[in-house]
């Protein structure tokens, strides 16, 4: 089946393909749209393409033309038009955009100017010095894609997207600097990585500053950049040695807001709040919300409505407040108030970790010393069960002895309820990789798939369902076994499974690591409908993992995911209440 992200890719690489080739650009965002509304869709596009092709139409920004290109992929399994189009240009073109900073419009003038028709032949055109004598191409932009084919060389096809994990830690540590740089007032991050998106392309800093070159000299000066691409007084975007790109805007504090708002994006939202203050006669930019006099429309010191902080202007255009996590597509209806999402501070227990038994780097005593500091009242001790071999899973006898560890470190430890659990295997089958007899002894039992990640979706769903409505599970560890950027994972019918979750009292996880992200945020959009519990773990195997909880976070909320819809958030007694309902045998 044709997943929601190849069906982008599909329109992506025709929106490339119709740029390149000079299309009129009305066209070329239609794909572009289309294909940031198949990458936010929920619903599995390749299923809904199968079985019910009318209701594709539903999808924001899928029209007639599109929606016959997801059935064309999923039933043909390639598109006409991207044949087409990709036999009109030379079949090395299409890899120029994979290069740092070089967008459809570069290749199209390297390309009609330069001759240039596939890496190999940049090079050449660079060292020479032919890119020279093209109208529009500056030295500075040949040194640029000087050092873009050289990382190309260096790194393979390396990521053009960073992971979360990757990418926020470096915002923070600038955002840092700059709040310590003198006449700082706000500091913020915006764009996808606000958002919470799973990778992002570039990160957007914003600082407010009563004394601006301050900033600029701060940002500049920071540990491991590469390359300054761009300065100014109030834009500087600069290239870290690890590759990626980081973009500085410098406002007044008095339009933090509004600036804050425009670089949070997505695109899609702010042309949606554009359309609006237009239809109320006021105008929307980076700078503020203004009112727009009658047969004034080109005027300059426009009265001023807002920009000061977000809440003032979506105030200003009678919207209620959206968090940035949805500020996506799926959200257009701006008019309807949010759900009051799940935050950090919310979660109160971890029930997916793992000690040196198996493969983690800490014992009993650490892990649950480490989740006490964070005031969570409860921790599952969940090591790996016999089948990981590769993670020194359990055999039977070692973890009846590791569960007597446990009682004994809970006792020892005090002030936090230390759970005796395993991370079980869930075989192809979907068979669980201990007895009943055995799995009944635990207070937790986190079934996962670690193996035959590349099963067929139906043998995927079945597997799955099987574990999902075995008595004794509680959650569905990581739930498709993918890893961002590494491998797809299972295709299973999302939406069943969570109904049958929802059924059983089984809980779906959220695996916070950086690179699982598992489930997605539209699974877990998928998720929330179905109302079905859902559980937010760090699968601890180290002391920093604790810290991708706020990755879990961001990803439940662009899910639409409500504190009360996530079992960490119970208090010690309902918890326990609902693990102990799974099981006859719970300890006081
Ligand atoms: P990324 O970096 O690809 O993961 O995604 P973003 O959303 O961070 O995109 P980026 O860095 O190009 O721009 C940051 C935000 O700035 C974006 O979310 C919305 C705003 N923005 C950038 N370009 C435009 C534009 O042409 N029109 C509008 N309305 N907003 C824009
Ligand atoms: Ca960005
Ligand atoms: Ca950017
Ligand atoms: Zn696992």
């Amino acid at each position: 089946m044709a997943t929601n992200q190849e069906c982008a890719n599909v329109f992506t690489k025709i929106a490339d393909l119709l740029e390149i080739t000079g299309a009129n650009g009305f066209k070329v965002n239609a794909y572009r749209k289309a294909a940031r509304s198949c990458e936010n869709e929920s619903r599995e596009l390749g299923r809904l393409a199968r079985e019910n092709p009318t209701e594709l139409r539903t999808v924001e920004g899928i029209g007639e033309s599109t929606a016959a290109k997801i059935v064309e992929l999923e039933t043909v399994g390639k598109v006409a038009e991207l044949e087409a189009l990709q036999s009109k240009v030379p079949p090395g073109l299409p890899a120029l955009l994979t290069l740092q900073g070089v967008g459809p419009k570069s290749v199209k003038l390297l390309w009609d100017s330069a001759k240039v028709t596939n890496i190999d032949e940049l090079r050449a055109a660079i060292a020479s010095g032919a890119l020279l004598t093209v109208e529009r191409m500056g030295e500075k932009t040949i040194a640029n894609l000087r050092d873009a084919v050289a990382a190309h060389d260096a790194a393979g096809a390396g990521p053009v997207r960073y992971r979360l994990g990757e990418a926020i830690p470096v915002a923070e540590s600038m955002l840092k600097i700059l709040r310590a740089a003198h006449g700082t007032v706000r500091v913020a991050f915006a764009g996808s990585a606000r958002r919470g998106r799973e990778t992002v392309g570039d990160l957007d800093l914003l600082v407010s500053s009563e004394d601006p070159a301050a900033a600029k000299a701060a940002f500049l000066n920071c540990a491991g950049i590469g390359k300054v691409l761009a300065q100014g007084d109030t834009k500087c975007s600069v290239q870290l040695a690890t590759g990626i790109q980081v973009d500085l805007r410098i406002v007044k504090d008095n339009a933090f807001g509004a600036a804050l708002m425009y670089f949070t994006g997505s695109v899609d939202h702010n042309v949606l709040l554009r359309e609006r203050a237009i239809a109320r006669g006021m105008r929307l930019n980076e700078y503020g919300l203004f009112r727009v006099p009658k047969g004034n429309s080109e005027g300059a010191d426009l009265p001023l409505v807002a920009a000061e902080t977000e809440e003032s202007i979506y105030r200003a255009l009678e919207l209620p407040y959206c968090p940035p996590e949805l500020r996506e597509m799926h959200g257009s209806d701006l008019t309807k108030p949010s759900p009051i999402l799940i935050e950090l501070a919310d979660i109160k227990a971890e029930l997916h970790s793992h000690t040196t038994a198996s493969d983690g780097d800490m014992s009993i005593i650490e892990l649950a010393s480490l989740a006490k500091a964070r005031g969570f009242h409860t921790i599952a001790v969940t090591d790996h069960s016999r089948a990981s071999a590769q993670a020194n899973g359990l055999s039977v006898e070692r973890l009846l002895k590791h569960i007597d560890a446990i009682r004994e470190a809970e006792a020892k430890l005090g002030g936090i309820r230390i759970l005796a659990g395993s991370e079980v295997d869930i075989m192809a089958d979907g068979r669980l990789d201990y007895e009943d007899d055995i799995l009944a002894k635990l207070d937790v039992v986190v079934a996962s798939p670690h193996t035959a990640l590349k099963q067929a979706p139906q043998a995927a769903t079945d597997r799955l369902l099987r574990a999902i409505r075995h008595p004794l599970v509680h959650i569905l560890g990581h739930p498709t076994g993918r890893i961002i950027q590494g491998r797809e994972g299972l295709a299973p019918d999302m939406e069943l499974l969570c109904r049958t979750a929802k059924e059983c009292g089984t809980a779906m996880e959220i695996n916070c690591h950086w690179s699982r992200l598992d489930l997605r945020d539209q699974h877990v959009r998928i998720a929330v409908a179905s109302g079905c519990m859902i559980a937010i773990d760090c699968d601890i195997h180290s002391p920093g993992d604790a810290d991708n909880l706020r990755y879990g976070i961001a990803t439940a909320r662009r899910g639409g995911l409500t504190a009360t819809g996530c079992v960490n958030t119970l208090s010690a007694a309902n918890l326990h209440e609902w693990l102990f309902s799974k099981r006859s045998s719970l300890r006081p």
